[in-house]
């Protein structure tokens, strides 16, 4: 199989059902990060191409999309979730190639995908109004409608993933959507494209306008036609978008990324911990918003666990997404840049490199790889315990008792994630409430990916909750009637 079919119209947007040039022409070339070398191009799609899909998206709203069922919805979901299952070779090698993720982790990714569409598809029909008991003479109910248009601007690392939690679940609750991928990765996002409407998509439900994000992404979450907008990205980025949203007073949701802890207490299992401790951070070469970059020991088991998560990253190799290794290149030279600054300042603020993993022997020597590093003795206070870094990077930290943990897991501007390791129940529920984040993790972390469960942040992590039973409502709107029948 070739990664590109002539089926995939790479370098098109996909407005109103139809793979259409963007307006202007222009085009943004496409790199693997593995090798550094061309893959193709993509549209550059513009503000023109914006409104566009989103009067396409309007339309569909007021023509068949906007008719259809909840369960007629909810079984062309579930069908476009059942064909992804059908490709999911072709999607796992298209990832693969675009974003440099090791091809067992870019078929994970599918199959999640798979799953978002399942989990929604199944719940189309299940989300409804309320009743309100009221005064004499009244019938009072609550009807939950779609926003109407929504825009869905999504980052490299995942596409596949946020594309399912985020456009899966706006779709089941009748929204038509806008996304616009990354301009370093967007071609899941078009496979996605063409295997819904294969399945049936009424057009402009989907429209997929490819671009840099200060051009189309600009101008999706300022068009006054959008009416929801959710957005999966940085930090910088998303005070952006929201405040191009509150102009029109448009809700956002934002999910920002993090820096998120794993607290060990000396009780812990560490046997059972280990590789949870290890994969949170390297999965995906460590540029998951919900990677564990910061390890939280207790001073107890310190040295145990630094030994043995040193053991673990000597085995970690690094080589092409699609020779399979535990870390594929970096997405672009860019990151590759990114990560490397803070590298640096470990070495010279004098921090430990505790071990790291190692590149196969035949790299590519344009690819985007950095080896997987851990860190030790950090201080709390470090730009490297603090900063999202989105890269193959885990710091080390010593605490002494409960009190102290918290103060270190509390103490950045993020909470997306966290996860407690300890046997003690009572610690385990005052650790859980004490940490402010998202997520907690009780003895585990990140629970499979958890399709069913709801996911978001806390400080400038961002607000909203995507995936579970909450995305629904918030990719909804709620509308009260009051019936008065005397
Ligand atoms: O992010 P951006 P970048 C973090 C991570 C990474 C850093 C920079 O720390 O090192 O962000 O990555 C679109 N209006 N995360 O530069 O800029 C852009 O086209 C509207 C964490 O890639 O936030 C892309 O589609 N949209 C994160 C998306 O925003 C705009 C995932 C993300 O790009 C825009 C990615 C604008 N003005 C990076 N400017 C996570 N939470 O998982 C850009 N975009």
């Amino acid at each position: 199989m070739t990664a590109f079919d002539t089926k995939l119209k790479n370098d098109h947007c996909f407005i109103d059902g139809n793979w259409v040039p963007p307006v202007d022409g222009q085009k943004i070339e496409l790199f693997d990060p593995s090798f550094g070398t061309k893959l193709c191009d993509i549209a550059q799609g513009t503000s023109e191409d914006i409104d566009l899909a989103v009067d396409a998206a309007q339309n569909a709203l007021d023509g068949d999309w906007g008719q259809m069922t909840a369960a007629e919805r909810g079984r062309l979901i579930s069908k476009i979730g059942m064909e992804i299952l059908n490709r999911i070779d072709w999607l796992a090698e298209l990832e693969a190639r675009d974003v440099g993720k090791p091809l067992t982790q870019a078929r994970n990714d599918a199959i999640a995908l798979a799953r978002y569409m399942e989990f929604y598809g199944g719940a189309a029909d299940k989300i409804h109004g309320q009743t309100i008991p009221y005064m004499q003479g009244y019938n009072v109910y609550t009807l939950r409608e779609p926003h109407g248009v929504t825009g869905h601007i999504v980052p490299w690392n995942y596409p596949m993933q946020i594309i399912g939690r985020s456009v899966g679940a706006a779709l089941t609750m009748g929204n038509a959507c806008v996304l616009k991928p990354a301009e370093e990765a967007c071609l899941t996002a078009l496979a996605f494209a063409k295997i819904a409407d294969e399945c049936g998509l009424p057009k402009g439900a989907l429209n997929v306008v490819p671009g840099y994000g200060h051009e189309a992404g600009a101008a999706l979450t300022s068009h006054k036609g959008v009416n929801h907008i959710s957005f999966t990205g940085s930090v910088a980025t998303g005070v952006k978008v929201q405040q191009a949203a509150s102009e029109n007073i448009v809700p956002v949701t934002l999910e920002l990324g993090g820096k998120s802890p794993q607290i060990v207490f000396n009780d812990a299992d560490i046997d059972r911990a280990l590789p949870f401790l290890v994969n949170a951070g390297i999965q995906n070469a460590g540029q998951t918003c919900s990677a564990a970059s910061r390890i939280l020991v207790e001073r107890g088991v310190y040295d145990d666990v630094v030994n043995r998560m040193s053991e673990a990253y000597r085995k970690l190799s690094v080589g092409p997404a699609m020779g399979d290794h535990s870390l594929g290149p970096l997405v672009s030279k860019r990151q590759k840049e990114i990560v490397e600054g803070f590298l640096s300042a470990a070495e010279t603020g004098d921090i430990t490199i505790s071990a790291q993993g190692h590149f196969t022997d035949d790299l590519p020597e344009d690819g985007a790889y950095v080896l997987p590093t851990l860190l030790k003795d950090v201080s709390p206070d470090h730009p490297l315990a603090k900063d999202e870094i989105f890269g193959p990077v885990q710091v080390i930290i010593p605490f002494d008792g409960e009190e102290e943990a918290i103060s270190i897991a509390n103490g950045t501007d993020y909470g997306l994630v966290a996860g407690v390791w300890t046997e003690n129940g009572g610690r385990q529920m005052r650790m859980a409430k004490a940490i402010k984040s998202g997520q907690i993790f009780i003895n585990n972390y990140g629970a499979g990916g958890g399709v069913e469960l709801p996911f978001g942040g806390h400080g400038k992590s961002g607000h909203g909750r995507e995936k579970g039973f909450e995305a629904l409502y918030g990719f909804s709107t709620l509308k009260t009637v009051a019936n008065w029948h005397g």
